[in-house]
């Protein structure tokens, strides 16, 4: 093996740059790798026979890719050596950028699905954009705001892609058209099961005048508070769609599609697949109605969220300014809508209407032509059940059901946490990552003292590897004997990161006080971005930031408490902080975090959950045990039921522990006096005040936040909490994710 690819890289690196490996730069060699990859996957591609799935997404959340396919490869220690002997490492690439072309949960379950879907042999291919410009880079102004700068991941250049300019196609707007020029990553399969494939398109213009045709590709979702911008992210779903589209019909014919592949849509964003496919079809002279039978073979939807701003709808004169044939096919498909409902005593027009008001609703669209639609959590999929898609359930029930999200136990153990997957394998006796159902074995230790401490020193080492990463990139001193409490993930007021800097905030103020004299020493460590036009989670930053700032400073509380807010949480952020963690926080208002995944990764890598009962928390909790993580708060039902006459003012004014909180919003305690009223309006004065009900959830969450860092002084039974969550883990894969859209949705028979 070492000497095969000791030649092979020699070879490469010969013909490429006429160079020897040691001779090498940097990128140089990246490529070099990547040139390597690219033809072991030629050499392993088989020939695939039956159905394929395909997956649209506007987002790809992937991290690194040099990675990620030498693990799947399986030749990471090989191709170390080789480098190590040539005068290189592979943790010189630490540094080059992610491959963020997403934002969030949804984006980076695209990218476990692919690796999952791979590495069970389904064959899967994933098509998307590939942005010029990934999710920005997030740095603090020293008043503690967030600051955004371009992510111009380019710069070193793309090892992983291969051009397809021969297969480029039109893509044609009212005003103009655009080439879109396809760019494929292969996407290894575990072993080399089988290789499949991710498509990403760029967009070219065609001639020198149109300075918009190249816009479309530059950013992930465009600023949308102006018109321009809202046009410009219609034009970018209708691009990925189209040019996705064109190619699956030169590739398989458009005869008999509905034999041969079928479509998931991830959320509404590439919805607009739905007519653009009948307008292909209308194209090679089918008719109207044929074509539309074929889409409601094709395509299945999964929606991802149930706040409705994020339900997305159209103008229907953007659209039609913008796609003039494609809204005159949604008119056809709302007439054809309106025809059938006409009859209907179960539900009224009004709420199932595509077009209404003069906005296009795409979910309404989807939920009508799909014919499987799903949540991704089962508290999820009750909620589209009884209130969001209602109106959808009660027409066709047999469309929906639940699939629960899943994570790539490869990167998010394997790669991420070697030395626990390691230990883990040999407990249970087998390759952990490979069989993960064997994990299980791991409960049949659940007393036993001395795998609880070895699991307790992994643990301790990585919170000491995080420590010297942080110290290295951030220049901060973490305390790895401190309880490490994580909440890392998009930043949102329903996610209620102000719920955690509140309870911190207490700990902090008693601490002083010479409280909590008994509890051990705790470390807040908070990572994640706000979307750039988002205020309010701007303000929610720059008050973690200001807190974090005035108690890492007070000698009163050193060596009680600390805060720490890690800029550009991303993928390889992930990787290196969730292996450190104790404790997970997920603390969603319960009934508004349609899964999270975050909360897998932690769950696999030892960490607690301290939650609410909300999205996948509450089987996280079914499998690992509710006596293992620690639940508070309201449930959905009395959420639902507090809603009708909450009063967050009277709380505040009623509630010491509270009111000394929020107080600190404007007190000048933390930064500026008055420097956080927004945020304090919100809570206690806004029209509808603390809308994710932080207030009625804080003492709940103070007493159980305290609780589990009583618990984790008792070593043993702390422990043992996180090996039942590991142990339990298993149904977390997203291979069992993938295993069930392929068994109910796309090649059900
Ligand atoms: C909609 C309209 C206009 C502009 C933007 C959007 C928009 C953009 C992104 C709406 C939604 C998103 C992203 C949603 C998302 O990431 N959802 C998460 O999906 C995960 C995978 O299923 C879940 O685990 C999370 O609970 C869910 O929040």
């Amino acid at each position: 093996m070492y000497k095969q690819f000791q030649d092979k890289l020699t070879e490469i690196a010969r013909d490429k740059y006429g160079k020897s490996i040691k001779a090498l730069d940097k990128e140089e060699l990246y490529c070099v790798l990547g040139a390597l990859v690219n033809e072991k996957c030629d050499f392993h591609r088989k020939q695939t026979c039956g159905k394929t799935a395909i997956y649209f997404s506007i987002e790809y959340l992937i991290g690194k890719l040099l990675y990620s396919n030498l693990y799947n490869m399986k030749n990471t220690d090989c191709v170390e050596k080789v480098l190590r002997d040539n005068g290189h490492s592979l943790s010189e690439f630490e540094d080059i950028d992610d491959y963020a072309f997403g934002n969030g949960g949804l984006g980076r379950l695209a990218a476990c699905f692919l690796d999952s879907a791979a590495s069970c042999e389904i064959t899967l291919d994933g098509y998307g954009i590939r942005y010029k410009k990934g999710l920005f880079r997030q740095s603090f102004a020293d008043d503690g705001s967030q600051l955004e700068e371009a992510d111009d991941w380019q710069k070193i250049s793309d090892a992983f892609a291969i051009k397809r300019e021969e297969e480029a196609v039109n893509v044609e707007f009212s005003d103009f058209t655009v080439r879109a020029v396809p760019f494929d990553y292969n996407i290894i399969g575990y072993s080399f099961k089988r290789i499949n494939t991710l498509r990403l398109y760029e967009a070219r213009k065609l001639t020198c005048d149109e300075s918009d045709a190249e816009k479309i590709y530059e950013y992930l979702y465009p600023d949308d508070s102006t018109y321009e911008g809202k046009k410009l992210r219609l034009r970018q779903q209708y691009f990925l769609v189209s040019a996705s589209l064109q190619n699956i019909i030169s590739r398989y014919g458009i005869e008999n599609l509905e034999d041969k592949i079928k479509i998931q849509l991830n959320d509404t964003h590439p919805i607009l697949a739905i007519p653009e496919l009948i307008n292909l079809c209308i194209k090679s002279n089918m008719s109207f109605d044929a074509a539309l039978e074929k889409c409601c073979k094709i395509f299945a939807y999964t929606n991802h969220t149930v706040m409705p701003e994020a339900l997305e709808e159209w103008d229907s004169s953007l659209m039609k300014e913008v796609i003039p044939q494609i809204y005159g096919i949604i008119e056809k498909i709302n007439d054809m809508l309106l025809y059938e409902l006409s009859n209907n005593k179960e539900v009224s027009f009004c709420d199932c209407a595509v077009i209404k008001d003069g906005r296009v609703k795409m979910a309404n669209l989807a939920c009508y032509v799909v014919s499987h639609i799903n949540g991704v959590a089962g508290i999820h999929t009750d909620i589209l059940k009884k209130d969001t898609l209602s109106q959808w359930y009660r027409l066709y029930p047999e469309k929906f059901s639940n699939k629960t999200n899943g994570i790539t136990q490869r990167r998010w153990l394997g790669l991420c946490n070697r030395v626990l997957a390691d230990f883990l394998s040999e407990l249970c006796g087998c390759d952990i990552v490979e069989e993960l159902e064997n994990i299980k074995r791991l409960e049949s230790f659940r007393d036993d003292s001395e795998v609880l401490k070895r699991l307790r020193e992994i643990k301790y080492q990585n919170k000491k590897d995080f420590c010297s990463y942080a110290e290295k990139a951030y220049g901060i001193n973490i305390n790895p004997d401190s309880v490490f409490v994580v909440q890392i993930k998009r930043i949102h007021e329903y996610k209620r990161q102000l719920l955690a800097i509140f309870g911190a905030v207490h700990l902090y103020l008693h601490m002083k006080k010479g409280e909590y004299a008994h509890l051990p020493e705790v470390t807040f460590i908070f990572a994640g971005k706000a979307a750039a036009g988002y205020k309010m989670a701007k303000s929610i930053i720059k008050y973690i930031n200001n807190v974090a700032t005035v108690i890492n400073n007070d000698t009163d509380t050193a060596g009680k408490i600390k805060i720490y807010f890690l800029p550009n949480y991303n993928v390889s952020l992930a990787e290196k902080l969730i292996p450190a963690a104790d404790i997970s926080l997920q603390i969603s208002q319960a009934g508004t975090e349609a899964s999270g995944t975050g909360n897998m990764k932690l769950m696999m890598n030892g960490a607690v959950t301290l939650g609410t009962y909300d999205g996948a928390n509450i089987e996280i909790c079914r499998e690992a045990g509710e006596e293992n993580n620690y639940i508070f708060g309201l449930r959905e039902n009395e959420v639902n039921s507090l809603k009708v006459n909450y009063n967050p003012k009277k709380l505040y004014e009623n509630t010491p522990v509270i009111k000394e909180a929020v107080d600190t919003l404007v007190s000048g305690k933390f930064g500026e006096r008055y420097g956080f009223m927004d945020v304090y309006e919100s809570l206690i004065n806004a029209e509808n005040p603390d809308r994710y009900m932080v207030l009625a959830d804080l003492t709940s969450f103070i007493s159980c936040l305290i609780d589990a860092l009583n618990d984790f002084k008792n070593d043993k039974y702390f422990n043992k909490k996180s090996l039942m969550n590991i142990a339990n883990s298993a149904y977390f894969s997203s291979d069992r994710t993938i295993r069930e859209y392929a068994e109910d949705i796309w090649f059900k028979e």
